[in-house]
């Protein structure tokens, strides 16, 4: 993409309104624009993150055997009703009446509308398991809605809903989902913790959240540091296999990590003093298990193999696909922009000419900008007639994980500079191979 036939409308004044740094930079480089409180329009470059972000949640999803289809924002209220929800939820719901007088809302969670669909379709305990989910937008009416996208009125959540004959195999889709989502954080760059929760008005009895370190965080945090050290690499998952799920989650909840509500001072004590940590973080997902909390009061049943009529045992999960791109800019940037991890990031590399105009430099600029997107990198090539230090200035904002330099200097020897955003390191490539080094990089060969 050019610049120039592109739109980033950068600011160039920090905007006084944005309190955390995720929420200046979103401004400052053009990736999102309030239209009311705690609605956004999502710009041409935010917009490319949050489907990136959409795209690694769906994969590891479908990895996990969980399947995508879509639920409108609009629902009508009977539903919530029957729930017994409608009352409880409060002022948060948005509530809507249309032309008929009849009561609808716009969804801030699907387990009623999702309940149904499996009421009206599934009679047999030969159709379990089940796990359906969607990424949708939802409206929670926030009393207050602050630091952009990160608690937003409107936002974009990943919402998934599992259908289980009995207990075990709740926990089963319970532990499939914990994996999965963890595995989804680790591409996005970021270190998430799961750690046991309250479950709030979702309601239920099993609940993690995963949280984000950051000082800028809504949450208060007490952990063992010594969970900073699991990842999972390339390490496939067998997630058919109950006993295998069942390990790798004991492996991620042994460490103590819980939230101020169900924080356990005598338990935390028990932590060696030099891994007790206290630290604020963001919340970017929860799973819940509730049991047949939703299927009792809708009459979600199936007949089991004795041929008896029973409740389903059921679970929801949320990832806050929106507000993930605030958190990865909390947890990823410097006083120069953001720092974009290579899995998200919204171009793969920056091209800078240093002297648009002169017929070497521009040439040069081409040829890189073709061979780059004929391995299939998507590159953002700041073609302005712009001086130097205003192009770095824009691109250390935007936050590309690598930048190609193109001037006179280095042309002399047939080479281009290419720098690390994030550790800065610089190295001469020449013309001819900077593509390939960028493609190995990204594992494109
Ligand atoms: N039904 C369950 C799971 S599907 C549910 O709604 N869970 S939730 O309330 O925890 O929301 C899921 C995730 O959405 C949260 O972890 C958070 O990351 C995100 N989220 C919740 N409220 C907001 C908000 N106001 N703005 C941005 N993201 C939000």
């Amino acid at each position: 993409m050019r610049l120039t036939k592109y739109f980033i409308p950068v600011l160039k004044e920090t905007p006084s309104e944005a309190q955390i740094v995720s929420h200046r930079y979103m401004l400052r480089a053009g990736m999102i624009k309030q239209s009311s409180a705690g609605i956004y329009s999502w710009l041409p470059l935010g917009f490319k993150v949050l489907q990136k972000i959409e795209k690694i949640v769906h994969e590891e999803q479908m990895a996990a055997g969980h399947i995508p289809m879509l639920m409108p924002t609009l629902q009508s209220a009977d539903l919530w009703k029957e729930s017994g929800r409608y009352e409880d939820y409060g002022e948060e719901m948005l509530r809507i009446t249309d032309r008929h007088g009849r009561d609808m809302l716009y969804g801030p969670t699907n387990e009623e509308l999702i309940t149904d669909i499996f009421r009206s379709h599934v009679t047999s305990y030969k159709d379990l398991p089940l796990t359906l989910y969607h990424i949708q937008w939802k409206f929670r009416d926030e009393i207050r809605p602050r630091f952009g996208v990160m608690r937003g009125r409107e936002f974009y959540m990943k919402d998934g809903y599992n259908f289980d004959l009995d207990y075990e195999g709740a926990m089963h889709s319970y532990n499939r989902h914990m994996i999965s989502y963890l595995r989804s954080f680790e591409r996005m760059g970021l270190k998430a913790i799961p750690m046991r929760a309250d479950s709030g008005p979702i309601g239920g009895d099993d609940t993690h959240e995963f949280l984000v370190l950051a000082e800028t965080g809504e949450s208060e945090v007490f952990y063992d540091n010594r969970i900073l050290d699991l990842a999972f690499g390339n390490k496939e998952v067998n997630y058919e296999q109950r006993s295998e799920c069942a390990g790798l989650v004991e492996n991620w909840t042994k460490p103590y990590a819980r939230t101020k509500e169900t924080h356990d001072e005598t338990l935390f004590n028990m932590v060696s003093e030099e891994h007790r940590k206290e630290s604020r973080a963001i919340e970017v997902g929860q799973i819940f298990y509730f049991g047949t909390k939703y299927s009792d009061s809708m009459n979600a049943k199936v007949q089991n193999d004795k041929g008896e009529n029973v409740s389903v045992h059921m679970g929801s999960h949320g990832i806050g696909v929106s507000r993930l791109v605030g958190a990865i800019i909390e947890a990823n940037h410097d006083e120069k922009g953001i720092i974009w991890p290579e899995g998200v990031t919204p171009f793969h590399c920056g091209l800078i000419n240093l002297r648009q105009g002169d017929d070497e430099t521009d040439l040069a600029c081409e040829k890189i900008y073709t061979s780059l997107k004929l391995v299939g990198l998507d590159v953002l090539y700041d073609d302005r007639t712009e001086r130097a230090g205003g192009k770095f200035a824009t691109m250390d904002l935007l936050g590309l994980p690598w930048r190609i330099t193109v001037g006179p200097r280095g042309l002399k020897n047939n080479v281009v500079e290419l720098v690390s955003r994030r550790t800065g390191v610089s190295e001469e490539v020449s013309i001819d191979q900077v593509s390939k080094r960028l493609a190995v990089i990204y594992g494109l060969v």
